[in-house]
């Protein structure tokens, strides 16, 4: 096992990592930003370095600075984390070829899922069902891109192959508009990734987002730790998450979940991962694969006992995986809020000063957040604060908690969404499960409408 790893990031996720290496006897090299110096995970952690300015740009972005902090350390290994370099295979590549383990995929798995064209070929031939489009990225000929828009039928939606998570894609509905919509697509990814390729898929008007979580070794051991429901959501950010994801067939998930495991043995994959899936009328189609833990691994932890960051870090070290798929077994039901510094229905961040700080507790209720009373949100950053994930026996009983919990906490001095998420643990048809990525957008539209009204 490691003796020392490299945190390289920041907030709430620094502090989870943090954590892991705790409970597997590791000492912690926290970097942080100058905007950072006063984080509770950079006080926590065995010894920390500060990597630069508080853009991310100039520091948790620094590839330089963040090698040179492993070196001067004579940490072993370093952990991404989510965002910033984590799905960056030149990083990966860079953190390997300086002496170092990188927690994560190989480099080139990462660059295989990163080009979401390259993504779904390779899905594709393992066996995982993927949305009907073009084979590949689509050719320069117009009359072509027309004849495959035509076989896959309106509306088709055109994705950059280096987007992702929502950027770099249009939706076509005529054939009028498509070669004007696949000019303007392809200049687009051009100008954002760097890489004019784009691909065609049939738009799905009204699906869920769920996904599903793997865990795979070195030595071509993989198993998935169920799925998550994801998608309460708003401008592709994700509000609320929950395990199991409810109202679906679970023989239907079994399948699609023992596929991942299989797929992440066809590709060699190791680390933990996450299928990302379109779910509509009882399908599921493949969209893309992340590469890193996510932001929504608690409510994976809570129903399976495994924890992931934990795994992550075994797996790194060169451990088999010690689980069994047979052994697998979800049980109850876990939902987290995702706690931002904005204003609960504007959305505006609200960073500042946390002036009084209360957080819940009682049964079955999770807190996994960097801040307390005094701290200052810096501007630099994204607005999320924090996570309350509540798990209880049923999906009832986990909403009630989780509605209890909201009520318990106060974050004073700043704006939170706190009253939103309390307002979703009300609404009928969460409560009722199932509702669609859309689904919160359009709530959000119509509440605007009888403001209006007033
Ligand atoms: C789609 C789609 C409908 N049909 N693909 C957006 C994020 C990126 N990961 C893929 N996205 C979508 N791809 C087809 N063929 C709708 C979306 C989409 C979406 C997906 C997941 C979660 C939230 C979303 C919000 C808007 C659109």
């Amino acid at each position: 096992m490691f003796e020392k790893i490299l945190i390289a990031n920041r907030g709430e996720i620094a502090l989870r990592i943090l954590r892991a290496c705790r409970e597997l006897g590791i000492r912690t090299v926290a970097v942080h930003s100058e905007a950072d110096t006063e984080a509770k995970y950079v006080k926590l952690a065995d010894e920390s370095v500060c990597i630069g300015p508080a853009p991310s740009s100039a520091s948790y972005l620094n590839i330089p600075a963040i090698i040179s902090a492993a070196e001067v350390t004579d940490a072993e290994a370093i952990h991404p984390g989510y965002g910033f370099l984590s799905e960056n295979a030149d990083f990966a590549e860079r953190v390997e070829k300086s002496g170092f383990t990188f927690i994560g995929p190989r480099p080139e798995t990462i660059r295989l899922m990163g080009d979401k064209v390259s993504a779904k070929a390779a899905m594709k031939a393992a066996g995982v069902p993927c949305v009907p489009g073009s084979d590949g990225a689509l050719p320069d000929d117009p009359k072509e891109i027309v004849r495959i828009a035509r076989s896959v039928g309106y509306p088709v939606i055109i994705k950059a192959a280096g987007g992702g998570g929502g950027r770099g894609m249009r939706v076509v509905h005529t054939e009028a508009a498509l070669i004007n919509a696949v000019q303007t697509t392809k200049a687009e990814a051009q100008a954002a990734f760097n890489n004019p390729s784009v691909y065609m898929e049939k738009f799905l008007e009204n699906p869920r987002h769920i996904e599903i979580q793997v865990l795979a070794d070195s030595f071509k051991n993989a198993v998935w730790l169920g799925e998550r429901d994801c998608s309460m959501q708003r401008r592709h950010q994700k509000v609320i998450e929950e395990a199991p994801a409810p109202n679906i067939n679970r023989k239907l998930i079994q399948k699609i979940g023992d596929r991942c495991a299989e797929a992440c043995r066809a590709i060699n994959y190791r680390g933990a991962g996450t299928f990302e899936f379109l779910y509509e009328n009882d399908e599921f189609y493949f969209i893309e694969m992340n590469t890193r833990v996510q932001v929504e691994h608690p409510v994976t932890e809570m129903t399976t006992g495994i924890d992931i960051v934990v795994q992550q870090i075994r797996v790194a070290a060169g451990e088999k995986l010690a689980l069994r798929q047979k052994d697998i077994v979800p049980k109850g039901h876990a939902i987290e809020c995702r706690i931002n510094a904005e204003d609960p229905y504007k959305f505006t961040p609200c960073p500042g000063r946390i002036e009084t700080y209360h957080p819940p507790g009682g049964p079955g209720i999770r807190v996994d957040s960097h801040v307390y009373q005094g701290y200052t949100v810096p501007s630099n950053y994204d607005s999320m604060i924090g996570k309350v994930i509540a798990y209880g026996d049923t999906r009832e009983q986990a909403m009630r908690r989780m509605s209890i919990a909201l009520s318990e906490m106060i974050v004073g001095g700043i704006k939170s969404n706190i009253a939103l998420h309390q307002e979703l643990m009300h609404d009928a048809r969460f409560l009722a499960g199932g509702t669609s990525i859309h689904y919160l957008e359009h709530k959000l539209a119509a509440r605007e409408e009888v403001n209006k009204a007033k």
